[in-house]
């Protein structure tokens, strides 16, 4: 695969079936833009003006209770309804649309304001895998839910609206477009080759190394050989696991030391609180067997060379496809080279 380090190429994704092009000759070009240092910020451990803040009335007029843990509740301002509104389906010719129904939910990671799930520690991250293994259990049954979108957007440039740390829940009728071409994927490969996908590509990059970042007994950290985000990476169990609430005791445990130890790194990469969009894909949850699924996390950090420096998917990018310069290798070593202790707890000792 040596040649494809310095020469422009195109990389498939298997999971979404869609190609991205890699220019590793591009990182030799000079950069004129400007280079701003981290303005750290001092935050509350409990913030009077917070709508996550236990204790603290939300926008919506209801009021959170005292939680000591985790806390969750419908979002007051859902993109999706449960209820089935008085609207007709419209099929028009080229003008077709159809209502959609679904059940949004907010999710708070801990009481702490001032706390990220970086800085916590891996039995506090368990909390947040068992809740969202409670909420996906329980949403997962509601009759008419057919995919649970687990999901966190970490800082203001991935618009996230608050610091306090807090995920989302959307759920609905209908698979979303991505999970439903992850499926398709997985559902095709399965259907050719009796074993899954993920399963399959897991094993090679075990065996290649190069773009593995971190492992534990139960799960792996890398940057798959497609990322299109500069330091994209995925969490893939070992094991079959379909969807997450499959996962056992120890397993959980588990995958809160891998959120740990790459939510870490990812801090440590440009000292700064780093944002990202990190997503979990599971099998859909419409009562049909979905055999070649494999559970899996995906992190899409914007961040490229500095604390404010980010990558745009603009121009080309938006027009054609996905393009990248710093190859998906050398953004595992960077990774995989970061100590794995906080920057700031190293400040402290
Ligand atoms: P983000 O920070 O990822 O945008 O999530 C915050 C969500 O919280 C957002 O979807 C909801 C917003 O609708 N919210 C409430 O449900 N109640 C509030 O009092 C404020 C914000
Ligand atoms: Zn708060």
């Amino acid at each position: 695969m040596n040649s494809i380090q310095k020469n422009p190429h195109r990389r498939f994704n298997p999971l979404s079936g869609e190609w991205l092009v890699v220019s590793p000759q591009r990182t030799q070009r000079p950069w004129q833009g400007q280079e701003e240092s981290e303005v750290p910020e001092t935050l509350l451990s409990h913030d009077p003006n917070c709508y996550l803040c236990p204790g603290n009335s939300r926008a919506g007029g209801a009021r959170n209770p005292e939680y000591r843990e985790t806390y969750s509740f419908i979002n007051d301002f859902s993109a999706l309804l449960p209820e089935q509104g008085d609207e007709k389906p419209v099929d028009h010719g080229l003008f077709y649309a159809v209502p959609e129904r679904g059940i949004c939910k907010v999710i708070c990671f801990s009481p702490r304001h001032d706390l990220t799930v970086a800085r916590m520690s891996s039995s506090e991250i368990r909390r947040i895998v068992d809740l969202w293994i409670a909420e996906y259990r329980e949403l997962s049954m509601v009759d008419f839910i057919s995919y649970v979108q687990i999901f966190e957007n970490r800082g203001e440039v991935m618009g996230c609206s608050n610091p306090h740390p807090h995920g989302q829940i959307w759920s609905n009728e209908n698979i979303p477009e991505l999970p439903a071409k992850e499926t398709q994927r997985q559902k095709a490969y399965f259907d050719t080759n009796k074993s899954l996908l993920l399963l399959d590509y897991l094993d090679a990059e075990l065996k290649n190394k190069e773009r593995i970042i971190y492992t534990n007994k139960d799960f792996v950290v890398l940057v798959p050989f497609w990322a299109l985000w500069p330091y994209e990476t995925m969490i893939l169990p070992r094991r079959r696991v379909g969807t997450i609430d499959e996962l056992e005791g120890n397993e959980r445990d588990n995958l809160a030391d891998a959120i740990s130890k790459l939510t870490i790194r990812y801090d440590n990469l440009f000292r700064t609180s780093f944002p990202y969009s990190m997503g979990i894909h599971g099998a859909p949850c419409d009562g049909k067997a979905y055999q070649g699924w494999q559970m899996h996390l995906h992190y899409y950090p914007p961040l490229l060379r500095s604390a404010s420096i980010k990558k745009f998917m603009v121009g080309y990018e938006l027009l054609a496809t996905p393009q990248r310069d710093i190859t998906p290798e050398q953004a595992a070593a960077i990774l995989r080279e970061l100590p794995e202790k906080h920057y700031l707890e190293v400040k402290r000792d």
